[in-house]
């Protein structure tokens, strides 16, 4: 070797040196940015259960998700020798056992202040409605369904609730308020929303939702509430069971 040649292989060893100590230190300058990242994520103040920039996340997720979404989202409908014959139970929040489902009404609370009390027997004389679609648990199991009952909007004109229906959001609790769910207005007044009393042409079995369940095909099944005892209106968010547990509070599909 030349002495020119070992001398420029000399440098090259001295570059590829510099070289590698800069990517180290990169490398660590990135770690450390990572984990005061992290740190500074975990110490961020909660909102509705999750950190706020988390939250900040999934608010945008809603606003975009919820400005593509209209009226004309339609979840596919199923041929009736679709739907499962033994329909899966999933969640038991605020379905308690000594529940008076004899003297049960749906109570439903208006803007002035009254408060209507409506018997099974009044809704089932309303318009019937029949959806049969694939039914989605956000735990990722879902099953084509078959239900019945009155379209929320129907229901909605009947009873005169069109200046409610002007408002922001549904409300609906448990007759033992343990289980409640928000819901958008034009997700609740979407042609397939119905107030659910029947599960495959038979009234509902008690563990879903007898007398009166929320069937909404374009939500996940945590917005489809069991067992419905008090429905009303707002503008602000309800409060939502799943979404103060960190879900999605849109949960649209
Ligand atoms: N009252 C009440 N309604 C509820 C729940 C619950 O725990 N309590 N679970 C929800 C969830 S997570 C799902 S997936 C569906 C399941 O409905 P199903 O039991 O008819 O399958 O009900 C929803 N409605
Ligand atoms: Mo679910």
């Amino acid at each position: 070797m030349s002495k020119k040649e070992f001398k420029k292989e000399l440098a090259t060893e001295k570059q590829i040196r510099r070289r590698t100590a800069i990517s180290f230190l990169i490398f660590f300058l990135l770690l450390a940015a990572g984990y005061a990242g992290w740190r500074w994520l975990y110490t961020q103040p909660d909102s509705d259960g999750v950190q706020k920039p988390l939250r900040y996340g999934l608010q945008k997720d809603e606003e975009i998700f919820g400005s593509i979404f209209s009226k004309k989202t339609i979840a596919k409908n199923y041929p009736k020798e679709k739907a499962a014959k033994s329909v899966r139970v999933n969640g038991n929040i605020g379905m308690s056992n000594d529940f008076d489902y004899k003297n049960w009404r749906l109570k439903v609370l208006k803007k002035n202040g009254d408060t209507l009390r409506i018997s099974l027997d009044e809704i089932r004389a309303l318009p019937k409605t029949e959806v049969i679609f694939d039914f989605k648990c956000i735990e990722g199991w879902s099953q084509v369904s078959h239900w019945g009952g009155v379209r929320f909007s129907d229901f909605v004109k009947k009873y005169g609730l069109d200046k409610e229906a002007g408002m922001n959001y549904v409300g609906m609790q448990t007759p033992d308020k343990q289980y409640y769910v928000g819901i958008d207005m034009e997700s609740m007044m979407q042609s397939q929303t119905i107030l659910c009393y029947e599960m495959n042409s038979n009234f509902l079995p008690l563990n879903q939702g007898f007398p009166l369940r929320l069937i909404i095909p374009v939500k996940y099944g945590i917005k489809n509430i069991k067992r419905i005892g008090t429905l009303y209106f707002s503008n602000p968010k309800p409060p939502d069971y799943w979404a103060e547990r960190g879900y999605d509070y849109y949960s649209g599909l």
